[in-house]
């Protein structure tokens, strides 16, 4: 499987010219902690790694010319030589390489761009800032180490194997702040796996290898799997679900009721449809866009990505909980001819309105979703349990009702981890690029149905893009017909 690792809005070309200004003042703003969130903001900033080092060695040698300090002529040979031992590619997907990645980022600050007038210091910032990129700081390594610490006790994944699949090689530090991180959230025994790895490469005075990290990786996984009850309690199904989808990269081996030809209200089309559940009605439609649709929604995401967040009703979604982990985007319908195509086919597939109107509209604005590393959401309902949610939020969803169906498109692979799963029954689907899964919220009586509790699994290696579009209530009320029986799908 494929992943978009590397930022669709940002060519190399674009990276090429981070670092064309010299010294000009400007303070970025923004949330650098969000910055781990994504894993392809993370991987351009990587990118721009051999750039960043370009500048800041001309800053250097600029600066001993002009203060007669031999000093910054040490700093800036250093700086060469660290530059030579770049590694060939940066890799943003895996959970090590991206931190390790990031890792070095925050010592060239302290090294040299630190040690340099603030001017230097702040166009590097400007001009990150100006490619919505911010400078990795010790808050953004310390979210990576947790992104970490929470992947091994959700996956049950041991410190020696994440080590051992990762292409960048850990330090002593690096591990001994693994620990103290999962000793600081509470995961003594996770932290215990980072602490006997480094007692490992002590031992072995460099990185430890074979056998002595598969005996490590066995001993340490029950324990984690210990932890893993005990703390993640609360959704232990949800986990559990996650940890069965992390296995499957065969579709074929879903737990589905079958795959069927679904007719669209257009008579020639047919979609390829895998039915994982009848009551309530839960499918994912194959091939439902195509890998160009997809792919200008996460360009056209990609330069408005804000944290998402979350709360009791649309009106006040101020929480910055860790319940969600990602970044969204709003896309309308009738911004661009692609998401308006989209949009309708999904009215052809589901029989559901799903338009953009100004005014009780049938449909939300797209809500595109991308996880980075460790990224995920928490099972929750898609409705609001509070009548008129929406009244405030946005007008145009005023008189639509609530969240009546969910009609999510996968915008590409996951390289692994980030299943979408519904713990109360026990079924759940593997992100599949251009596939998209459809559900009601509500059932045929006109009542939310509970059992559409969902989550998004954290992505393990690679990111996820998702694209929702809820459908309103009021679309519903159009297609609706007096029974009590399970949802049918439509023209099948
Ligand atoms: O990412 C997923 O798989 C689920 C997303 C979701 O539930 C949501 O955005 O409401």
């Amino acid at each position: 499987m494929t992943s978009h690792n590397l930022s669709p809005t940002m060519t190399s070309h674009k990276v090429y010219l981070l670092f064309g200004t010299l010294c000009i003042a400007s303070l970025t703003s923004g949330l650098t902690s969000d910055l781990f969130l994504s894993t392809a903001e993370t991987a351009v900033l990587l990118e721009s790694e051999e750039q960043l080092l370009g500048f800041v060695h001309q800053c250097l040698t600029q600066t001993a010319r002009r203060t007669g300090n031999a000093e910054y002529n040490r700093l800036a040979r250093d700086l060469q030589s660290e530059r030579r031992s770049l590694p060939q590619t940066q890799d943003a997907r895996h959970p090590v390489d991206a931190y390790v990645g990031l890792r070095r980022f925050t010592q060239y600050w302290d090294k040299y761009i630190a040690t340099m007038d603030p001017l230097v210091a702040r166009s590097v910032e400007k001009s990150l800032a100006q490619n919505r990129l911010v400078y990795p700081d010790s808050e953004v390594l310390q979210q990576a180490r947790l992104a970490i610490v929470r992947l091994q006790a959700a996956y049950n994944l041991s410190a020696s194997h994440l080590a051992s699949t990762a292409t960048a090689n850990l330090t002593d530090s690096d591990t001994a702040s693994l620990a103290a991180e999962a000793e600081g959230t509470g995961f003594p025994l996770v932290a215990e796996g980072w602490r006997m790895l480094g007692t490992a490469y002590a031992s072995q005075g460099g990185h430890a290898e074979g056998e002595l990290l598969n005996h490590h990786r066995h001993s340490e996984s029950n324990q984690v799997v210990h932890e893993t009850q005990t703390l993640h309690r609360r959704n232990a199904k949800f986990f559990s679900l996650c940890q069965h989808f992390q296995d499957i990269d065969d579709v074929t081996a879903l737990r589905s009721e079958g795959c069927v030809y679904t007719r669209g209200s257009i008579p020639l089309n047919r979609w390829k449809t895998e039915v994982l559940s009848r009551d309530p009605y839960i499918v994912l439609y194959y091939d439902f866009v195509t890998d160009r649709e997809a792919d200008t929604m996460v360009k056209r995401a990609m330069v408005k990505l804000t944290r998402a967040l979350t709360g009791p009703t649309p009106n006040d979604f101020t929480l910055k909980a860790h319940r969600r982990l990602g970044k969204i985007a709003w896309l309308r319908d009738n911004s661009s001819s692609v998401f308006e195509r989209v949009s309708r086919r999904a009215h052809q597939v589901t029989g559901l309105h799903t338009a953009f109107r100004p005014r009780a509209s049938f449909g939300e604005d797209f809500q595109v979703v991308n996880y980075g590393i460790g990224g995920h959401y928490i099972p929750h309902h898609d409705y609001f349990k509070t009548k008129n949610a929406f009244s405030v939020a946005e007008t145009y969803l005023k008189d639509s009702g609530d969240r009546a169906a969910t009609f999510m498109i996968y915008l590409g692979d996951v390289s692994l981890g980030g299943a979408t799963v519904f713990p109360d029954l026990g079924v759940g689907a593997p992100p599949v690029k251009n596939a998209a899964l459809f559900w009601y919220n509500f059932n045929p009586d006109g009542l939310r149905d509970p059992r559409t509790l969902h989550g998004g699994c954290p992505v393990i290696i690679g990111q996820k893009w998702v694209a929702n579009k809820w459908i309103h209530e009021i679309s519903t009320a159009m297609t609706k017909t007096c029974r009590t029986s399970p949802w049918k799908p439509v023209n099948t």
